[in-house]
């Protein structure tokens, strides 16, 4: 069975290159969600791709995850500031979770400094922009230790 990746986005995400430009970029959802399936076809696993505005959704994806997924990578959004059952939920599941922003939230405002969701991951990306979707995957696979044979090495060890 190839590996398995689940991406969860949370609200507002669909807006991504639409609105707030300055902040987000110019990337759409729809082409990050292109990319990535482009990353998955070279890192050899299936990929999930959702979003959703509704924060029950989000947890009812990340409890499928625990049977369709073997890493979970996830941009929470706004849910990261305050969803305590978003962290509930991903402290069942047991494979690695990314949480990921595309802005450096650690930059930004009081209001949006703060997760409270990445106390329950395995590690955070933020303020790659989109690329921080690949920088996930990637991620992602080596936790696994499922970094194809077909590509280099130094992307599958630890230096040093
Ligand atoms: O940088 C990220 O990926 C964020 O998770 C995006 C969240 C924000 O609350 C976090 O602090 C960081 C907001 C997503 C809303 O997306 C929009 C996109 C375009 C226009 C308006 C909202």
């Amino acid at each position: 069975m190839p590996t398995r990746l689940m991406i969860l986005n949370g609200p507002n995400l669909n807006l991504l290159g639409i609105r707030e430009p300055h902040i987000y970029g110019r990337t759409t959802l729809a082409e990050i969600e292109a990319a990535c399936r482009a990353c998955a076809s070279l890192l050899d696993v299936s990929l999930a791709f959702h979003q959703s505005n509704h924060e029950g959704q989000i947890v009812d994806l990340i409890q499928a995850a625990r049977t369709e997924a073997d890493a979970l990578i996830i941009n929470p959004a706004a849910l990261s500031f305050t969803s305590i059952s978003i962290i509930d939920a991903l402290k069942v599941f047991e494979g690695p979770i990314i949480e990921l922003h595309v802005s450096n939230i650690h930059a930004r405002d009081e209001l949006h400094r703060h997760s409270k969701t990445s106390t329950a991951a395995t590690a955070v990306i933020c303020g790659l922009g989109p690329y921080g979707y690949i920088a996930a995957m990637l991620a992602a696979v080596q936790r696994l230790g499922k970094v194809p044979d077909t590509l280099p090495p130094v992307l599958r060890n630890t230096p040093g």
